[in-house]
């Protein structure tokens, strides 16, 4: 028998509720949607995320001007210390779902209907994007990603 479909773009994907969503009382609901994506949630975690875990994971805006201020948003400077939700997700075209339901980068570019249309903003003062979540946006940075924040044994296969 062919094993096409298993093949089928089977992948994993992290996902972040960010302490501004956390902060608001959002996980809940995020989850809720997430889960009408038909993916498979197979880890997740509360994490206090500290200065080294956030600089790794976002490692690629190092040189960003808005670099420091990403930081301070994950590891919950601007929202009351709150914690991140980490989630991982597998299944078909997993990435492209999870990213589609987080909508654009600035809350204002994303779709109404997206987490971050609905829920997101650029915080005036701090010209923080309080963007909701977190999607990883290739299967290389997605294994990067769950790799950085999950030890193998957490996840459930
Ligand atoms: P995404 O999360 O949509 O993949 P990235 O990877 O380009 O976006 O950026 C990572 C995070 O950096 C974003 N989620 C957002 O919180 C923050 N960010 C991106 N661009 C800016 C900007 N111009 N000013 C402030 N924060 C930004």
């Amino acid at each position: 028998m062919s094993n096409k479909n298993n093949s089928k773009m089977e992948e994993q994907t992290l996902v972040l509720i960010k302490p501004d969503a956390m902060l608001k009382g959002l996980a809940g609901c995020v989850i809720t949607e997430l889960h009408s994506l038909g993916l498979k949630m197979i880890g997740l975690k509360l994490v206090n995320v500290k200065k080294e875990l956030a600089e790794q994971h976002y490692c690629e805006h190092k040189e960003k001007p808005f670099f420091e201020k990403l930081i301070k948003h994950i590891t919950g400077e601007f929202h009351n210390k709150e914690n991140v939700i980490a989630i991982v997700y597998k299944g078909e075209n997993a990435i492209k779902k999870a990213r589609e339901l987080a909508g654009a980068t600035h809350p204002e570019d994303a779709h109404p209907t997206s987490l971050r249309g609905k829920y997101g903003r650029v915080h005036s003062k701090t010209d923080c994007f309080e963007n909701v979540v977190h999607t990883s946006d290739s299967k290389e940075s997605a294994e990067r990603e769950i790799a950085l924040w999950f030890d193998k044994k957490e996840l459930v296969e």
